[in-house]
């Protein structure tokens, strides 16, 4: 396959300012149509400012303002005015009397310290669009949604918008390492490191803080939650002037850091002999770091713990339970407001494959359930959206709903590692909408995943959304060009959790390529079926994995059957599948409540899509789709390889409507997607055909 980056680099340079459209990203603001243009025109003349002190993020907002709409319009708008157009542009944040002409007392109220109101305010004589917030970040959130606005072709006579964000805490997980690598990375090396050091050219993080602010998101981790030797350090004298450095770009942009850490930091960097999370030299070793930590980083966020997970050292080690690992860390951060995050990616992954009872499945609610309420308020849980690893399809993880009296934040992934690493078009946002519409029942109904990890379901303070990036230093940012719209539509959720799917495609689309119908249509609609095409061609019914072993690229049925992962899909002569059932099974629908308990263990109510994570059924076994579980595997595989091709023929109807770079690197991608589609759609075909001995009913081609 062809090199993404080459086709771009070709036409454009990465020292100047033009590195290609696709790297612009969400942030293109193309030229509009000189109709629209005249009528945005009359608005965009001036901008006046009233903010209660100068900052940098009400700064950034007028320059993200200026460019925008110099570039969308063609005239740029002065800045610092009084309001002496008839019409113009109004930013204002802090204080509340400032914005009682634009706002009514009531929806001032709603605003909280994020949301932003934007209002068409006519007087007599005159008329302003104000961008207004309580606080200057609400202010600047306001600004990206104007230019939204403006880019999506939305009139601006009448407007009356009022948002605040679902979530409080939205953010971002670098897998970055400082050799540069990426673990999990799938679009070239870090922007943060290179060679074991900082990178000194900074302009690329600007523009990737600019464009996380543009879809609201406000925190960031930095570096892997596997915290490796070099970034050890990041906690010490020698790297927090370089931490402090990143910290303020990403302030400006309203981005909070946080920082991954070792658990084991007292021995590998601090000359102690454990790490014990009871040990008072250990706490003093901590709250000495944290203080450091500040020292540079006054608002810094707080740090992310992967502990006791995939060999990762952590309180077990010291015969101490997770609660006392957490809170430790969390006592050190909290004199400062910092946060301690901790991950519940927690289990076994040294198992024998032979051993039926163990439970990959079960293992997270296993281990923190009954810790529930045992952690500091500043103690936020972060919880995989699954309870196995990010499958292309895993019912939602029993600890939402489980853990009521805990602060949890949900974990999605943005980088496809088992969804086609950016070499396949997969889009996850409708996965998400799934994951956040799934009703715990742990209030009755209504107790989504979103209610549950916005922290608005058990009335706890903090809580959000974070996810693991899918960004690095390719020019357009994600390998596959269209894979931004992961990046993209993960920020609007997190921000708006009830946008639908459609929506999020169909703005990403618009912002992305502009309003040419042909092609809006064509990308939404090849984005909203991508997901489930890409499960049709690769693991069936739930099942996950039948990846190849450590890059997890490519199928292999049995790559992970026989192995210590705790993975496995249980196939020979009769049929296939887990029995996590609570009679026969391993009990680990038990672990939801009562309701959706009952759905998932039934094979009669369980749903088609999870049957094979739940229950071991024979080939013959017939699905509610009216198929056998055998003729669904082959029928969906051969459907499925033909659905990628048909992404390739709607991509090439688009030739000539979008530019040469970007319409030839997502081809690439495509066509590569469509071969590999077919290695996938023999590969399982043939697997299941020589277990189960039984024909496809269309007799067609497997091996
Ligand atoms: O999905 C698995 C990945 C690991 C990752 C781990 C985790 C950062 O294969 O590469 O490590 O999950 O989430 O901790």
């Amino acid at each position: 396959m062809k090199n993404n980056n080459k086709i771009i680099l070709n036409s454009t340079s990465r020292n100047g300012e033009n590195v290609g459209e696709a790297h612009k990203a969400w942030l293109r603001y193309p030229p509009l149509d000189p109709n629209q243009a005249k009528e945005y025109a009359s608005w965009c003349g001036e901008i006046v400012v009233i903010a209660s002190e100068p900052s940098p993020m009400i700064a950034n907002a007028c320059e993200e303002l200026v460019n925008g709409i110099g570039s969308m319009l063609g005239t740029t708008p002065r800045v610092g005015g009084s309001g002496n157009l008839p019409r113009y542009l109004r930013i204002a944040a802090g204080d509340l009397a400032e914005l009682q002409g634009a706002v009514e007392t009531a929806e001032l109220e709603e605003l909280g310290e994020e949301g932003y109101v934007l209002k068409t305010v006519r007087e007599p004589g005159r008329a302003y669009i104000a961008i207004a917030g309580r606080t200057d970040r609400g202010a600047f959130y306001g600004a990206f949604h104007f230019l939204r606005l403006m880019q999506s072709g939305h009139s601006l006579d009448d407007l009356r918008v009022i948002e605040r964000p679902a979530a409080k805490l939205r953010m971002i997980n670098q897998w970055d390492n400082m050799d540069g690598s990426i673990e999990r990375g799938y679009a070239g090396r870090s922007i943060f490191y290179r060679k074991g050091k900082f990178v000194t050219d900074r302009k690329r993080i600007r523009d990737y803080a600019r464009m996380m602010a543009a879809v609201g998101l406000n925190a960031i981790t930095i570096n892997n939650v596997n915290v490796h030797e070099t970034e050890t350090n990041l906690i010490t004298p020698e790297l927090l002037p370089s931490v402090a450095a990143m910290a303020d770009i990403f302030r400006d942009y309203g981005v909070r850091l946080y920082l991954s850490v070792n658990f084991a930091s007292p021995i590998s960097c601090g000359g102690l002999t454990t790490a014990d999370p009871l040990d008072p030299e250990v706490r003093r070793f901590w709250a000495d770091r944290v203080a450091d930590v500040y020292r540079h980083v006054p608002d810094f966020g707080g740090f992310l713990v992967k502990a006791d997970s995939e060999f990762r050292p952590g309180p077990f080690t010291y015969g101490r339970d997770h609660a006392d690992g957490a809170n430790m860390l969390a006592e050190a951060l909290r004199p400062y407001g910092g946060i301690l995050i901790w991950r519940c990616f927690v289990y076994d992954c040294l198992q024998d494959w032979r051993d039926r009872k163990t439970d990959r499945a079960r293992a997270a609610y296993d281990h923190f359930r009954p810790l529930d309420g045992k952690f500091a308020d500043n103690v936020i849980l972060q919880i995989k959206n699954g309870p196995i690893d990010f499958q292309i399809r895993e019912p939602t993880s029993p600890l939402f709903g489980g853990m009521q009296h805990t602060n949890q934040v949900l974990e999605l992934q943005i980088t496809q590692e088992y969804t086609g690493q950016q070499k396949h078009l997969c889009f996850l946002v409708p996965q998400w909408k799934e994951i956040l519409d799934f009703d715990t029942y742990a209030r009755g109904e209504g107790s989504t995943v979103s209610k549950a990890a916005t922290g608005e379901l058990f009335g706890r303070q903090l809580g959000g959304i974070a996810a693991v990036s899918n960004i690095g230093d390719d020019l357009n940012w994600t390998g596959h060009l269209l894979a931004q719209a992961n990046y993209y539509g993960y920020g609007r959720l997190a921000w708006r959790p009830e946008l639908t799917a459609e929506e999020i495609a169909d703005e990403w689309a618009r912002i992305t390529f502009g309003h040419d119908p042909v092609v809006v249509t064509t990308i939404r609609r090849m984005l909203l079926d991508s997901w489930n095409i890409y499960e049709n061609y690769t693991s069936p019914l739930g099942v996950g994995w039948m990846v190849n072993p450590g890059h997890h690229y490519g199928p292999n049925v049995d790559g992970y059957e026989y192995s210590k992962w705790g993975t496995y899909h249980y196939a020979d002569c009769h049929g296939i599948g887990v029995d996590r059932t609570v009679k026969t099974g391993t009990g680990y629908t038990g672990q939801y409540h009562d309701k959706v308990a009952a759905r998932f263990d039934a094979i009669e109510s369980c749903p088609d899509e999870l049957l094979l994570f739940f229950h071991h059924v024979p080939y013959t076994h017939l699905l509610k789709s009216g198929k056998t579980v055998i003729q669904h595997i082959y029928d969906t595989h051969f459907e499925g390889a033909e659905q990628a091709d048909t992404q390739v023929d709607a991509w090439r109807g688009l030739q000539g409507r979008i530019d040469s770079d970007r319409y030839a690197s997502v081809l690439d991608r495509l066509q590569e997607q469509s071969m590999h589609a077919k290695e996938w759609r023999d590969v399982v075909n043939t697997y299941f055909l020589r277990k189960s001995g039984i024909a496809d009913e269309q007799g067609r081609t497997i091996y």
